[in-house]
């Protein structure tokens, strides 16, 4: 329909309406006069739908007859939340299709309420690799995505009880108009058997894998439209599917239960997504999702290749591969495989090209996150494969023992397999070994890896193979789309929108920081967004809140690392001190909102604990009249990406506080500041960058830094450094029963016994409360506090995704811009 119109005859609200109209009646067969918000949403979603295919097609097209270098991005998780939004934010037509919409008699902002997230992910990892996909497709990139169509993503969390409860997220319910099946593309993926070692007519050995079973790979497409900007760039997601052959043996046989039961266990690949963040879960199944969805990518990407009739040798001048983190790096053997095995190429001719191609971008440090898999069950899956491993650590390590002889130690500690029982295969080591680049996603977690995990790597390959590479977040979803008035009032102070492609030009609202008028205009944009929030609070947790109390907020993954429980534990200090107040001194106490939300790994039992205590607390502080408003607690259930967008805009102090050098980057953390929410963090991660952009005015540090956790850690277990004496108070309040039975939380009690606070959650204390009275006296001064918010938000240009992804390109992937050229 739209190819058919001009641009300005398609942009006109006469077009939007009878588009949206023609998909009410006909692809919905309904009736324009019968017609729900969800219903009016499906037709906004299908009309916007025709627009992404159209320059889909244009994109992908041009694409094909140029054929730049593409890059192409491996990642299990996508954390896309809702499409339809940013959908027509990006293409500039949200007020047009308000305005139709608000003919035809609904409300824009309920219809948008009406779309389900896209959940195919825990948390940072998987909504960075969604910026990243924004800021690909607004700069013109030549970039895919490529990952898996899970059935269920993330569990929806509800809390019953105070507990968390885990329920499946059936996502593709009511069907799903921002994927394109691509049912003509469909890829058989092997599992099992054995590899024939044949002899060919020169007499080479060679080696065949003849896989026990096959399933089949459907690709489902997820156009990614680029900001003002004709290109629409590409997630390809995995289906695994029985083969039509699935059943013959068994069936001939006359089993038909077996035949039907290999058909389910085929489709049982892309079922579910794991729902663990930093650690790691070694199930099979989880091997096989990553074997089917790196083998449909790499078939396709291959046979792309394989159209345009060059050079093996100029595959890495044609392609380049992104690994986010260790669970694509069965990538590099399923290349090394193809090349060797079915291209015929030699090993080093093939291996130069592998390790040409991928790059690795690690995640984390914390040793439970370490993917490895045990041998055998590897074997098992992929006995082509391990032979592979086995022989590309066996070059690795001769070439490990010419540069350096005789340090068995060193061959041990570098080894792809760990020698445990059974062996382990250690897949950080493989992804660096195969890879030409290796980066972190913040400057202290970039040093870090490079002095930890991988140091030995670093004196073998030299210093240059390991990078830094912030992450950033993109300024589109999280300020444009999530904080509207904020947005606008940025864009009429500045002059244009600009700014939403070139994020330094925020430094432009210094020059307002004097202005009375504009700093009541910015204060007054953040408690509307605290109303909405306080909306929402009252909505799901039942608890009425004041915005004009101070809104404190942890919202991310609840993981011991991250300490939430440090968090409560200073809400319980700070509800026994108010307790313990005459009516004068409460006066001067600044009123408080504590906003909790996340996640826990639902077989993470500390975690959980967390949560429960976490409600605990604000069941007796909401209901305590000694309190009143002076504190609030709430958790939020089932935080997700549009919850997220909700509570972003609308926080006044924001808490990172991980221990120090074990939070990779955090992405949150840039969220809030961009939106004027100042932050109480630690040392840790991209808080170290984001302090050196806005200045040590306008962020509240506190605790121990990263080299000094060794020494305490040991200090705590060897020399019996006291527990922090204010800490000691509040736990002999949770023992003596005031959150309800303390048996419960004796588990989660012990984690902080001397020699045994892994997390220092004692070392920090007193640092931690100290760095909150800071953030009660700073908000005391409005006017102050105005300007360090405008400060937050002005210094930010660094976090924008556009950047991180510009960098990768130029250092990384070498692939330039491909702008599409409009024909329409
Ligand atoms: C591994 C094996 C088996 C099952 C699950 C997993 C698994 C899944 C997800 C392991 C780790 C993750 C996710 C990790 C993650 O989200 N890391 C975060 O990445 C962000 C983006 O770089 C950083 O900002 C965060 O600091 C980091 O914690």
């Amino acid at each position: 329909l739209w190819q058919r119109l001009s641009k300005k005859e398609a942009n006109d609200i006469n077009s939007v309406q009878k588009s949206i109209v023609h998909h009410v009646t006909t692809t919905l067969a309904r009736s324009v006069y019968n017609m729900d918000n969800f219903a009016a949403y499906q037709a906004v979603a299908l009309s916007t739908r025709d627009r992404l295919i159209s320059q889909w097609n244009e994109t992908q097209g041009q694409l094909s007859r140029a054929d730049p270098k593409r890059v192409y991005y491996l990642s299990l998780e996508f954390l896309l939340g809702r499409s339809m939004d940013n959908a027509l934010l990006n293409l500039g037509l949200k007020d047009t299709y308000g305005k139709g919409i608000e003919q035809l008699g609904f409300n824009m902002e309920e219809v948008i309420e009406s779309e389900v997230d896209a959940a195919l992910g825990n948390g940072g990892l998987g909504r960075l690799a969604a910026c990243y996909m924004d800021s690909l497709a607004t700069l013109d990139y030549p970039a895919w995505g490529y990952g898996l169509r899970y059935n269920y993503g993330i569990f929806q969390q509800r809390i019953v009880d105070g507990y968390q409860t885990e329920y499946p997220d059936y996502w593709l319910n009511f069907d799903n108009p921002w994927e394109l099946p691509r049912l003509d593309i469909s890829i058989q993926i092997g599992f099992g058997g054995h590899v024939q070692i044949i002899e060919d007519e020169y007499g080479v050995t060679r080696h065949n894998w003849i896989p026990a079973t096959n399933v089949q790979a459907i690709a489902y497409d997820v156009p990614i439209p680029g900001y003002d900007t004709e290109n629409c760039n590409n997630i390809r997601l995995w289906r695994s599917k029985p083969t039509k052959t699935f059943d013959l043996t068994s069936f001939n046989e006359g089993n038909y239960e077996k035949s039907v039961e290999d058909a389910t266990n085929a489709e049982k690949i892309t079922s579910v997504l794991y729902p663990n963040d930093n650690t790691m879960a070694g199930k099979e199944l989880r091997l096989k999702q990553q074997y089917f969805w790196t083998a449909a990518s790499l078939d396709d990407i291959v046979r792309r290749f394989k159209k345009s009739m060059r050079e093996w040798s100029d595959f890495s001048d044609q392609v380049a591969i992104q690994l986010n983190d260790t669970h694509p790096a069965l990538a590099i053997v399923e290349l090394q495989r193809l090349l060797v095995d079915e291209e015929m190429l030699s090993w080093d001719d093939a291996w130069d090209i592998v390790t040409k191609t991928f790059a690795f971008t690690n995640h984390t440090v914390l040793p439970e996150a370490m993917e490895k898999w045990s041998v055998p069950m590897f074997e098992y899956l992929l006995p082509r494969h391990l032979q592979i491993i086995f022989d590309i650590n066996l070059f690795f390590l001769q070439k490990v023992e010419m540069k350096f002889p005789n340090d068995r130690g060193l061959l041990n500690r570098m080894s792809i397999i760990e020698e445990a029982q059974p062996q382990q295969i250690r897949m950080a080591h493989l992804a660096v070994v195969g890879s030409h680049k290796v980066n972190g996603v913040a400057a202290l977690h970039s040093n870090l890896i490079k002095t930890t995990i991988f140091k030995d790597f670093v004196h073998y390959y030299g210093e240059d193979k390991f990078i830094n590479k912030t992450n950033g977040i993109t300024p589109r979803r999280w300020l444009h789309q999530a904080n509207p008035q904020l947005s606008d009032f940025i864009t009429e102070t500045l002059g244009n929108t600009k700014w939403l492609k070139d994020l330094s030009l925020l430094k432009g609202l210094v020059a307002k920081i004097n202005d009375d008028a504009f700093r009541k205009k910015w204060m007054a944009i953040k408690r509307a967004n605290k109303v909405r929030l306080a909306e929402l609070i009252k909505e799901r947790c039942n608890v009425e809140v004041s915005p004009d109390a101070l809104f404190d907020v942890q919202v991310k993954r609840i993981h011991e690392y991250k300490r939430q429980f440090m968090n409560i534990l200073v809400v319980i200090h700070r509800y026994r001190t108010i307790k313990s107040m005459t009516a004068a001194q409460k006066a001067s106490v600044q009123p408080r909102v504590v906003i909790f939300g996340g996640k826990a790994a639902p077989g993470y039992y500390i975690a959980k604990l967390v949560i429960k205590l976490i409600n605990s607390v604000a069941a007796v502080v909401n209901q305590d009249p000694a309190v009143g408003d002076l504190l609030k607690v709430v958790f939020i259930p089932d935080y997700n990406v549009s919850v997220a967008e909700v509570i972003v805009p609308a926080s006044d102090i924001s808490q990172h506080i991980s221990t120090a050098g074990t939070e990779a980057s955090g992405t949150s953390n840039m969220k809030f500041v961009l939106n004027g929410g100042l932050i109480i963090g630690t040392l840790d991660g991209a808080n170290i960058e984001i302090l050196e952009e806005i200045g040590e005015d306008n962020i509240f540090i506190f605790g121990c830094m990263a080299n000094e956790v060794e020494d305490l850690r040991h200090a705590q277990r060897y020399r019996g450094v006291p527990m922090d004496s204010a800490l000691q108070g509040v736990i002999s309040a949770i023992e003596k029963g005031v959150f309800g039975d303390p048996k419960i939380y004796q588990p989660l009690i012990s984690t902080l016994t001397v020699g045994k606070d892994f997390y220092l959650i004692s070392a920090d204390f007193a640092s931690y409360i100290a760095a909150n009275q800071a953030v009660d006296q700073a908000y005391k001064d409005q006017s102050e506090w105005s300007k360090k918010s405008i400060r937050c938000t002005a210094n930010m240009g660094k976090f924008s995704s556009d950047r991180s992804v510009k960098e990768y390109a130029d250092e990384i992937w070498n692939i330039k811009p491909y702008p599409v050229i409009d024909e329409g």
